[in-house]
């Protein structure tokens, strides 16, 4: 099947995303530290809980193991709180990986930190100030990345995303995040050309060329699906999302990640994949 679509100011074709999107072999995650609570959070939803987090990351890597990932486990970073939403410190593609300068200051030298981790993986280059992008603004499907202009990735970040990829043959459409921390908080891919989306994002016209699931709005939580290699990992206690996500007719997996949520992070936020 071919799709044809307008994003932004370019044209694009997706064949058959789902099938050539190559499979995730690795992941890399890093420990939340005992000061984790000491994180940027938005949310009031009671005090965030070491040992429950540390179950609940631990249940997050065996189940990414389960699904054949070879998962690098790092050490907390104390002097950053957040430095668990790995996601955040990079973009790693086939090509390259891109360490990004992430927008809050607190959270700067997480990138410094994965550095010499992806050095083994992949040749680096990085996003530079006054540049900011978060990993979590980054939706790849494909030769196709959809970049959340948001709170904490900025244009001229974006701007330097797109010239790195642009010579892989990447086109990259920039999306303005107005609800929600990240782009991601928002929308992720699902295979099979498809998005799990929000009511609001949904809306939006570089969305409309795929098949759209949309959350309720008492569960966009769950929008912040997590799609590896034909698996859904979702978070638990949101039941009409799944309900919508078995007629893809993919395996679901719920994960309960009620602490990682008091922090503002999610199921996507807490490893890089590749
Ligand atoms: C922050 O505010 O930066 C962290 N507490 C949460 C980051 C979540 N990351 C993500 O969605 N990719």
């Amino acid at each position: 099947m071919h799709r044809h679509g307008r994003i932004g100011s370019g044209t694009f074709r997706i064949d058959n995303t789902a099938e050539v999107i190559v499979k995730f072999k690795h992941a890399i995650t890093r420990s939340p530290g005992e000061n984790f609570a000491q994180g940027i959070t938005t949310w009031d939803l009671g005090s965030p809980d070491y040992k429950r987090i540390l179950e609940q990351h631990r249940a997050y890597i065996n189940t990414l193991k389960y699904l054949g990932l070879q998962v690098l486990e790092l050490e907390a970073l104390l002097d950053f709180p957040d430095a668990y939403f790995l996601e955040d410190t990079a973009v790693v593609l086939p090509e390259i990986a891109i360490i990004t300068n992430p927008g809050a200051v607190t959270r700067k030298g997480e990138a410094l930190a994965i550095e010499p981790v992806l050095s083994g993986f992949r040749q680096i280059v990085r996003i530079k100030p006054p540049g900011t992008v978060d990993g979590g603004d980054v939706l790849q499907l494909n030769k196709h990345l959809f970049m959340g202009i948001s709170q904490r990735t900025n244009i001229e970040g974006a701007e330097q995303i797109r010239q790195i990829v642009s010579k892989f043959g990447y086109d990259v459409a920039f999306i303005n995040v107005d609800a929600g921390l990240h782009l991601k908080s928002s929308v992720n891919y699902l295979g099979k050309d498809t998005l799990l989306v929000t009511q609001d994002f949904a809306k939006l016209d570089s969305f409309k060329p795929f098949d759209r699931i949309v959350v309720d709005s008492s569960e966009e939580y769950a929008a912040n699906t997590l799609w590896i290699n034909d698996t859904l990992i979702t978070p638990k206690g949101f039941p009409n999302t799944k309900r919508k996500l078995v007629d893809l007719g993919l395996p679901i997996i719920d994960l309960d990640i009620s602490e990682a949520r008091k922090m503002d992070g999610g199921l996507t936020c807490m490893s890089l994949r590749f």
